[in-house]
This record gives structure tokens, C-alpha cells and sequence, in this order.
């Protein structure tokens, strides 16, 4: 139920607030139907790790290289005083997710609309890219795209 709130809220878009993380446990239109079987069979023990920075209204770096059917732990840092949060809406749609973690929680979801970093934190997003794509990500605070909070991803092999 908790989960259904926070889609909730993020459908309703609160302005100048980075909300709370979207994670689904149910499937949602358009994601992957098969991604709890893809995070399961994938083998954790030495993922491919990929760090960004979230510093003066920029994701360092910001353009992203994962590959196909890699297991991937994506580091979030965030060293300014403000929250952030990424989303991604196709990237997100055609990756399986194993974990969101940081701040002492961890979320297991196959699927994920939003990832929140709080201000001076740190959040992982454990995830196998199940699809060859160029994508676009950002920062969905108001005004911070536009400030350069974006970027883009690319999955290939
Ligand atoms: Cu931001």
C-alpha cells in the first residue's frame, strides 16, 4: 500500500520536491514482465558498478555506458545540500531491478519509476539492462533539468 502512495504522489507531481522513491511490486504498463526472473538468475558477485556524482545542478559523469544482461549496481552520491532524484522513463521500463539501498534501507521491487537521493546521501540501484537503448535521465525537481541535471544512458553490449 505504501508503495501505491508514493506512485501516487509522483503522479501528482510535487513541485520543488524530490517525493519519495517509486518502486513497484506489481507490474506496470509497459515494464519488463519477466524482470524478478531476470534479477534471480543473475549473478551478483561481481557486478559491473557505474558511480555518479550529483554536485551544482549536474550528474557527473552524465553520460552513461551499461551493457545487456550485465548485473549493475548504479552509485548515486549526492554531495550538495539539496535532494535530488533521477528518473528515466524508458530506461526504467526495459530494465529488471534487483534493489534500491542506502540510508540504511533497502527496497527489493522488479520495477522502479523514480530513485530518491537525499541531500549529503548516498542510494543504489541494483538493476540488469535487459534491453540495447539510448535513453535520457534526469532530475525531476522543478527547475533542475533545466539547470543541467540530465543526461543520457546507453545500453549496448
Ligand atoms: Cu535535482
Amino acid at each position: 500500500m505504501r508503495r501505491t502512495l508514493a506512485a501516487l504522489s509522483l503522479a501528482f507531481g510535487l513541485a520543488g520536491c524530490a517525493g519519495s522513491d517509486a518502486a513497484y511490486t506489481q507490474l506496470p504498463p509497459g515494464y519488463l514482465r519477466d524482470a524478478a526472473e531476470i534479477v534471480a538468475r543473475a549473478d551478483w558477485s561481481s557486478p559491473d558498478i557505474v558511480t555518479v556524482t550529483i554536485a551544482g545542478h549536474a550528474f557527473s559523469p552524465n553520460e552513461l555506458v551499461f551493457h545487456r544482461d550485465r548485473p549493475t549496481r548504479l552509485v548515486l552520491v549526492n554531495s550538495t545540500d539539496s535532494d535530488h532524484a533521477v528518473v528515466a522513463d524508458q530506461f526504467f521500463t526495459d530494465i529488471a531491478v534487483e534493489r534500491i539501498s542506502g540510508g540504511g534501507q533497502t527496497t527489493r521491487a522488479p520495477w522502479v519509476g523514480k530513485v530518491v537521493v537525499p541531500a549529503g546521501e548516498t542510494r543504489e540501484l541494483w538493476f540488469v539492462p535487459a534491453r540495447f537503448g539510448a535513453y535520457r535521465f534526469e532530475c525531476p525537481v522543478a527547475g533542475h533539468a533545466g539547470l543541467g541535471e540530465r543526461g543520457l544512458i546507453e545500453v549496448g553490449r
